[in-house]
């Protein structure tokens, strides 16, 4: 699969070569490449930015340099037919909730660019002009405002680059982790069995594996509930166990019509 991540700080993503996505960069699963905004510029100031119209605080990226970093990338992907348009993700927390949902969509394809904006963002023309070549995607990891896309990339880098064929080692680990299925991941221990005055859960000790898959589910319910009940609102009841629908109405939830609803924890008489 084939990144390319458009940046003024390049140097920023240099965490990618480091790891598993860095192995799997040297082991050729992932064409990684950087580039610098500022060589795709043609003044002698390098300038990336001007003002916005309108007015308002800030700077606002000026679109000639992105539309040249993108006609190379473009130029450089002999594979992009207009059928098979890369994906452009730009990072904005005005965008698209990044969800692993999402990672796995963008993982089915063949070549993602990134364009990393800085300041008040890009200026919007360089959007709706890119949809000719592009698919493009606003993309935010969630509700806080980073200073520019950079972190992001390596936060979504990350999480696409480690469902590609390969990249983990053992692809077991993908499948219990969590929101793989919808909840979050149960709590794991290792030796010693007991350490500072606390122990280990003793079912986990017991060698029956049946309980511990059972206690395992609980325990992803539960923290789901306490943690994370927004997931539990969409969660797909149609695969839940009679257990676990007595775990989730003593958490509180019942299954109604299909969908988990919330008991009003204390109805008026
Ligand atoms: Cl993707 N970019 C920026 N600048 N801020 C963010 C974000 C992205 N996601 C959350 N906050």
């Amino acid at each position: 699969m084939r990144f390319d991540v458009i940046s003024i700080f390049p140097e920023y993503l240099a965490p990618l070569e480091l790891s598993l996505i860095g192995k799997a960069r040297r082991d050729g699963l992932l064409d990684l490449r950087l580039h610098d905004l500022r060589t795709f510029t043609t003044d002698r100031h390098r300038t990336v930015d001007d003002t916005p119209y309108g007015g308002g605080a800030g700077m606002v990226m000026k679109p000639e340099p992105w539309a040249a970093a993108l006609e190379a990338v473009l130029a450089g992907d002999s594979k992009a037919t207009d059928a098979r348009r890369p994906v452009l993700i730009v990072p904005s927390p005005a965008g698209e909730v990044f969800t692993q949902a999402v990672a796995h969509e963008l993982a089915e394809e063949d070549h993602l660019v990134f364009a990393c904006g800085r300041y008040e963002g890009i200026d919007e023309r360089v959007l709706d002009w890119a949809r000719d070549s592009y698919i493009v995607r606003p993309m935010s990891l969630g509700d806080y405002v980073l200073n520019g896309g950079e972190v992001a990339v390596l936060a979504m880098v990350e999480a696409i680059g480690r469902l590609l064929p390969g990249v983990v080692g053992n692809p077991e680990s993908l499948v219990e982790e969590s929101h793989a299925d919808g909840l979050l991941e149960y709590p794991v221990y290792t030796k010693p069995s007991s350490w500072r005055g606390r122990n280990v859960p003793d079912v986990l000790l017991s060698g029956n594996h049946g309980k511990i898959a059972r206690f395992r589910r609980d325990e992803q319910l539960r923290r789901t509930a306490s943690r994370r009940p927004d997931l539990l609102d969409v969660l797909d009841t149609t695969g839940l166990t009679k257990a676990e629908r007595a775990t989730l109405g003593e958490l509180g939830f019942d299954v109604v019509d299909g969908r988990l609803v919330r008991r009003d924890p204390d109805p008026q008489p």
